[in-house]
């Protein structure tokens, strides 16, 4: 195991600096802001990956957009991202099959918290071993929101979803909720202080939450990109709304997999 894959085991997350050329995510945010103010389309498309316009203010309803009409992010999915997870986990990815991709904004003071969660709470898979990618278009530090985790908490294993909103567990919802504050219970928690050249990788089992955005004149923009890495099988339960989930034609037990979750 390499020096990364080692704290990767032991904190669940790593922040990589310096790791493209800032021109990568330079030409993704020009092509993003140009779909940003055209895409209106609401509904699931079901044959093919999807990439998730969500921003963080309340009633705010998530947007859909293809890759076909979004190809420089595509081409840095395909040839720069998935090389260089290889690269930095080479024993820890046995596939990697995307699963989902979201570009998170949060616009000056409208929007609110993205309260504190688990990836794999939200997911039907078993085993629900993922790891997620979070890159900012734009530098991004405690006040204009950045993501903060808690260090070493995929060690705790699965938890309780809730409205990443309000944080109301969903109904049906009967596992243990992580703890409203992790420092206090003695989790050393991480502000990810980073810019556009740099990825924050972390296990899908390992808690984070982001503030809101009080820089004025600021938008805090975030790509986030989701990785199956072992073979799963569907395994469904309450309160897994995350939109792939409308793109599923499965029953429980079935292989996880189809036109919208190529392996890569
Ligand atoms: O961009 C954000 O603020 C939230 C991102 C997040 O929670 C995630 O990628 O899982």
């Amino acid at each position: 195991m390499n020096t990364i894959e080692k704290d990767f085991e032991k904190d669940g997350v790593i922040l990589l600096k310096d790791v493209w050329k800032k021109s990568e995510m330079e030409s993704i945010r020009k092509e993003y802001e140009f779909l940003d103010k055209n895409l209106k389309r609401k509904e699931i498309i079901k044959d093919e990956p999807i990439i998730v316009f969500w921003k963080h203010v309340v009633g705010e309803q998530k947007r859909i957009c293809t890759f076909g009409e979004f190809p420089t992010l595509w081409n840095f999915v395909t040839n720069t991202l998935t090389p260089k997870i290889r690269e930095i986990l080479p024993n820890k990815i046995e596939k990697l099959q995307l699963l989902e991709t979201i570009i998170f904004n949060k616009p000056f003071e409208k929007s609110n918290t993205l309260h504190w969660h688990q990836d794999v709470a939200y997911f039907p898979l078993k085993p629900n071993n993922q790891i997620a990618v979070w890159i900012p278009f734009d530098q991004v530090d405690k006040k204009s929101g950045a993501l903060n985790y808690a260090i070493g908490s995929h060690k705790e294993g699965i938890k309780g979803s809730t409205d990443l909103h309000t944080r109301k567990p969903f109904d049906n919802e009967n596992r243990d909720l992580i703890p409203t504050d992790p420092e206090q219970e003695g989790y050393k928690v991480q502000c990810m202080e980073m810019g556009p050249t740099d990825m924050v990788c972390h296990n899908g089992y390992t808690w984070h939450y982001s503030g809101p955005n009080k820089k004025k004149g600021y938008e805090r923009r975030g790509l986030s990109v989701r990785f199956i890495i072992q073979d799963a099988k569907f395994d469904p339960r309450p309160g897994q709304g995350a939109a792939f989930t409308k793109q599923l034609d499965l029953k429980a037990g079935d292989n996880f997999e189809g036109k919208p979750f190529p392996s890569l």
